[in-house]
């Protein structure tokens, strides 16, 4: 039998990933961690254990006892309110990484999880079809932690055999959840304002395409990495991983396809100064020679996905 420990569990990756853990494992299987209770019902019913990952006591405690086989560690302050808060994220970013690694250094933890992001590129980075190995030039606190991160990960892998697997995200969209503090949030409010039929305030220039990803596939993605076998996973900084790009102004035109009436304005605000400094779209040919990984839905579908699910979602709120 697998143990699963989720930290991070209430943020708008952790809901989504540990829905699919509990499908996969079992949720007697699958414990739960964060800062703050998760609001969501069916995520709740694993074991809760609340954690400030930035407690190394708490940290070791939690994976000592619980000698999990995986843990996913999402705990982090994201790209546009880490900058307002510099030294918080990166505390929070760091510190609680090398917590999970020193942990698993340890012998606690067999596999972990750990998300970096685009951000760690910069304005120097190629915009286009950005390779594996681009240079790293991130702006950002939140950049440079991943960008740190990245290479704190490999060196536990490389010094001390830790089996800690890692994924470059993209902007994630999903109906699940909302994100928080982040530079792509726009392509999740986008669809919440359409389903309300509010006219929308983008905080991004019309044309700043940025790279995006349905979240089931980044979720089902996340898995297939750590399924794979470790003498599969070549790279153990972070996999480029790739699904669409698109720009505020296609998003809406996509909306406009199943509400004609959407509206949309563009109010950038300094959020459109980080998008600007990521690339436009990323090349993933290491995660998809290394562990099979491929993108299944692109923005058509996600839009039709998107609009469905919310729809549906608050008519179960209002039953
Ligand atoms: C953010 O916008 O900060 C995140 C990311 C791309 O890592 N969604």
């Amino acid at each position: 039998m697998s143990r699963t420990l989720v930290i991070g569990a209430a943020g708008q990756l952790g809901i989504e990933l540990v829905l699919a853990l509990q499908a996969q494992e079992g949720i007697a299987n699958v414990d739960i961690s964060d800062i703050r209770v998760p609001a969501h019902n069916e995520v709740m019913k694993s074991r809760f254990l609340h954690l400030d990952a930035t407690d190394e006591g708490a940290v070791f405690k939690i994976l000592e006892e619980g000698r999990y086989d995986a843990v996913y560690h999402l705990a982090a302050m994201l790209s546009a309110i880490g900058e307002k808060k510099p030294i918080a994220a990166w505390d929070l970013n760091m510190q609680s990484l090398l917590h999970v690694l020193e942990a698993a250094k340890e012998g606690w933890v067999k596999r972990i999880f750990w998300p970096s992001s685009i951000a760690v590129f910069g304005p120097q980075t190629t915009r286009k079809h950005v390779p594996q190995n681009a240079l790293l030039d991130p702006t950002t606190v939140y950049g440079i932690s991943k960008q740190a991160g990245e290479y704190w990960c490999r060196y536990y892998h490389e010094k001390y055999g830790v089996d800690v697997r890692s994924v470059r995200y993209p902007g994630l969209i999903g109906h699940r959840s909302l994100p928080g503090g982040g530079t792509t949030d726009y392509a999740v409010d986008i669809y919440h304002a359409a389903h309300a039929r509010e006219r929308y305030g983008c905080f991004l220039q019309a044309d700043t395409a940025l790279p995006m990803m349905y979240m089931d596939d980044a979720v089902r993605g996340t898995l297939e990495l750590m399924a794979a076998p470790a003498d599969s996973i070549q790279v153990r900084t972070s996999y480029n991983l790739s699904a669409m790009s698109f720009a505020p102004n296609e998003i809406a035109e996509s909306i406009r396809q199943h509400i004609p009436s959407f509206e949309i304005d563009y109010v950038p605000d300094e959020r459109q100064t980080i998008a600007l400094s990521w690339p436009e779209s990323i090349a993933d040919d290491a995660a998809r020679a290394d562990w099979g990984w491929k993108p299944r839905i692109l923005l058509p579908e996600m839009t039709q996905l998107m609009l469905d699910a919310i729809a549906n979602q608050s008519l179960e709120v209002q039953d």
